[in-house]
């Protein structure tokens, strides 16, 4: 069964809206398989986000992501990766469709409420890096 790393990015923590996330991931009968509230460390943040290591919003990005506490968790089902993308929405939460989790409730690119694996590969590597003892 496929995987996926998902996180509530700080500011969906703050703005109250984790019940509101979850909810919509159960309804979907994505299976919640590890979950915690922690808050990142800069170390953790770069080796999550290395892709975009050269991009101008990096430094951003990292000061954002370790803001404060996240809900990371991993989510299993039949091609999870996408099926969670689907529900996020475009990166750009102006560009993403209502009924999206950053299309109802985001307006701005960078606090756009939620982070999901863009590949089978990513997720693999992304699991690692925050759950390394599951299984
Ligand atoms: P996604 O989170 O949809 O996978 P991404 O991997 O391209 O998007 O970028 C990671 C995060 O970086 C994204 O959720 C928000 C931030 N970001 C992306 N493009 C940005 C930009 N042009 N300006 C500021 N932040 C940006
Ligand atoms: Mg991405």
């Amino acid at each position: 069964m496929e995987r996926t790393l998902v996180l509530i990015k700080p500011d969906g923590v703050a703005r109250n809206l984790v019940g509101e996330i979850l909810t919509r991931i159960e309804r979907k009968g994505l299976r919640i398989v590890a979950m915690e509230l922690r808050t990142l460390d800069e170390g953790t943040a770069k080796t999550h986000y290395e892709e975009h290591a050269s991009r101008p919003f990096f430094p951003s990005l990292v000061e954002f992501i370790t803001s404060g506490p996240l809900i990371a968790m991993v989510l299993e089902g039949e091609r999870s990766v996408e099926a969670f993308r689907a529900l996020a929405g475009a990166t750009d939460p102006v560009a993403a469709g209502p009924g999206t989790i950053r299309g109802d409730f985001a307006l701005e690119v960078q606090a756009n409420l939620v982070h999901g694996s863009d590949s089978t590969y990513s997720a693999e590597r992304e699991i690692k890096l925050f759950f390394p003892d599951l299984g």
